[in-house]
């Protein structure tokens, strides 16, 4: 029995002290990115853009100085295809559409399972940013809007719902 225990003890040292490196080196290379600053956590692919949760459906949502938006869906969001729209407005109330506006709908709960990807809204007759999005399943649901203006993100907002 002791013998069995001293074996146990030894193999959890011994698997301790073979991870340790890794620690060690994943806590040198975290290190690195913070103290190198902006330049490279920028051009880090793994530092995933913030969304902030935004105001619900129908109301304003400030995304600049000048501008808001108000966003809603044709329908209470549902099993099936629901219409996302997008109206963005300068603060005297105008329709604008110089913006570029993408949206990512999935489900929180099962990351990697819907994700659409950063899909472009189309600007309508009437001046409204719109976009499908298939609701496959019950569940939790996450829309991100980014808006962009001359190439640049100027907007990240999410939306979630359950369904
Ligand atoms: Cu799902």
């Amino acid at each position: 029995m002791a013998t069995v225990k001293r074996c146990f003890i030894f193999m959890l040292c011994f698997i301790t002290l073979s991870l340790l490196p890794f620690s060690i080196y994943g806590g040198e290379h975290q290190g690195q990115k913070s103290k190198s600053g902006t330049a490279v956590s920028a051009a880090d692919p793994g530092k995933a853009p913030v969304f902030p949760a935004m105001p619900s459906p129908g109301k304003k949502v400030p995304i600049d100085n000048d501008h808001y938006i108000i966003y809603g869906f044709d329908k209470k969001p549902k099993l099936g295809t629901i219409i996302m729209k997008v109206e963005i407005f300068t603060r005297d109330g105008n329709k604008d559409t110089s913006f570029e506006v993408l949206a990512d709908s999935g489900m929180p709960s099962m990351k990697g399972a819907h994700e659409t990807g950063e899909q472009p809204l189309q600007v309508s007759k009437k001046g409204a940013y719109l976009l499908p999005v298939n609701i496959v399943m019950p569940g939790d649901w996450e829309i991100r809007i980014t808006i962009k203006k001359d190439g640049k993100v100027i907007f990240r907002g999410s939306h979630q719902f359950d369904v």
